[in-house]
C-alpha cells in the first residue's frame, strides 16, 4: 500500500487557531525540538489545566518527522485543552474529567515493557530501548469513541508493524495483545474492582497490527504523552473505536488465539473484538451514524472505518462487517 505524505491542501481550510499555528510550526521547522516560539504559542502540554501532568524533565520530543496524516477538508485539530481534559481512562475514574484530575501522581518513568508469547525475541525492555530503534512520526488522526464523540489528535508515535517485526513473531502467532499497568496505589479507579477487571487488555490480529496506520504513541502535540492520555506509551488504531487504544502499556504478547479484550469480557452483547468504526451498525443503545466532534456545535456523519477505508478495508475482505462490531 502506498503511504502518502500529508498534502498542503489537506489543511488549507484551517482558520488561524493555536492548532493551525502548531501545524505550521511543525511544517516549517521540520521538527518540534527546534521551535523557538513555542512558549509564546501556549500550545505545548507542559502542564494540563489541572496542574503537573508531565514527568519531571520531560516535555517536547525532539526529532519528530512528519508521518502519514490524512485529514478531511473540515477536520481541524482538537484543542489541546480538550484532548487532555475530556478522557476515557477508567483506571483513574469513570468521569471524563477524572483522568486529568486524578493522574497527577502517576509515574510513567522509569517504565518497562515485557514482550512475551509466540515470538523468537521475547524480553523485558526499558521504554527507551523499546523506542530507540524507531523514528518517531507525527500522525494526525481522527479518533472516534464508541460513545459517538470524536477528536482530531496529532500523535507522535512509532509504526506498530516495525515493532512487531523486531520481536520476530512465530508462524503460529496470529494475534498480538497489550496490557495496561496495574498500579492501584497510583490509579484510584483500580482500587475499585467493580469498574473493570484489571488489567485492561486489548488486541489486534497480526495483519491489523502490521497495517501502516497502526502506531504506538509516545506523545501528542509534539510533547510526551500526558498521563491521562496513556503515558508513557499507548496504542492508536484510528479506524477502530477508541476503546481499542489501550493506554499505559506494560506487556505485549503474541498469541494463537484471539485475545479477550476488556470491553468484550465486560459486555459481550455490546462490544466485540474488531470494533471497526461503522456508521451502519448501531450500538444496541444508540446510533453510530453520526458523532459529536468535540469543539463543534453540529453533529457530523461518521465515516466507514472512520474515513480510513482505503487504507484498511482490504483487511476485512470477505468478513461480514455487520458482525464485526
Ligand atoms: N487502559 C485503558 N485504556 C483505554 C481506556 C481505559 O479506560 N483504560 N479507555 C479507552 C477509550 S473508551 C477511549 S475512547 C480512549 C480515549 O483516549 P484519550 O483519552 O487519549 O482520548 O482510550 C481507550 N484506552
Ligand atoms: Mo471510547
Amino acid at each position: 500500500m502506498l503511504i502518502r505524505q500529508k498534502k498542503k491542501s489537506d489543511v488549507a481550510s484551517y482558520e488561524i487557531t493555536p492548532q493551525k499555528l502548531y501545524l505550521d510550526r511543525r511544517r516549517f521547522m521540520g521538527g518540534i525540538g527546534l521551535a523557538a516560539g513555542s512558549v509564546a504559542l501556549g500550545v505545548m502540554p507542559r502542564t494540563s489545566a489541572h496542574g503537573a501532568v508531565l514527568p519531571p524533565g520531560a516535555g517536547e520530543i525532539p526529532g519528530i518527522v512528519n508521518g502519514y496524516s490524512k485529514l478531511g477538508e473540515k477536520d481541524e485539530l482538537t484543542h489541546l485543552n480538550a484532548v487532555t481534559t475530556y478522557n476515557n481512562f477508567y483506571e483513574f475514574g469513570t468521569g471524563k474529567e477524572d483522568p486529568g484530575v486524578n493522574s497527577g501522581d502517576f509515574k510513567p518513568r522509569p517504565w518497562q515493557i515485557k514482550v512475551d508469547g509466540l515470538c523468537a525475541k521475547p524480553g523485558t525492555l526499558d521504554l527507551d530501548d523499546f523506542v530507540k530503534p524507531h523514528t518517531i512520526e507525527e500522525r494526525i488522526y481522527r479518533m472516534r469513541c464508541v460513545e459517538a464523540w470524536s477528536m482530531v489528535i496529532p500523535w507522535a508515535g512509532i509504526p506498530l508493524g516495525d515493532i512487531v517485526k523486531r520481536f520476530e513473531p512465530l508462524g503460529s502467532a496470529k494475534y498480538v495483545s497489550f496490557e495496561t499497568i496495574v498500579r492501584p496505589e497510583e490509579m484510584p479507579g483500580q482500587r475499585r474492582s467493580h469498574i473493570l477487571p484489571w488489567p485492561y487488555v486489548e488486541g489486534l490480529r497480526l495483519d491489523e497490527a502490521a497495517n501502516p496506520l497502526a502506531i504506538l504513541a509516545v506523545g501528542l502535540y509534539g510533547a510526551v504523552l500526558p498521563n491521562q492520555n496513556g503515558a508513557p506509551v499507548r496504542l492508536v488504531v484510528p479506524w477502530k473505536y477508541g476503546f481499542k487504544g489501550v493506554k499505559s502499556i506494560v506487556r505485549m504478547s503474541f498469541t494463537e488465539e484471539e485475545p479477550k479484550n476488556t470491553w468484550q469480557v465486560m459486555n459481550p452483547p455490546e462490544y466485540g473484538f474488531y470494533a471497526n468504526v461503522n456508521p451502519t451498525v448501531d450500538h444496541p443503545r444508540w446510533s453510530q451514524a453520526t458523532e459529536r466532534r468535540i469543539g463543534e456545535f453540529f453533529r457530523r456523519e461518521t465515516l466507514m472505518f472512520n474515513g480510513y477505508q482505503e487504507e484498511v478495508g482490504q483487511l476485512y475482505a470477505g468478513m461480514d462487517l455487520a458482525k464485526n462490531y
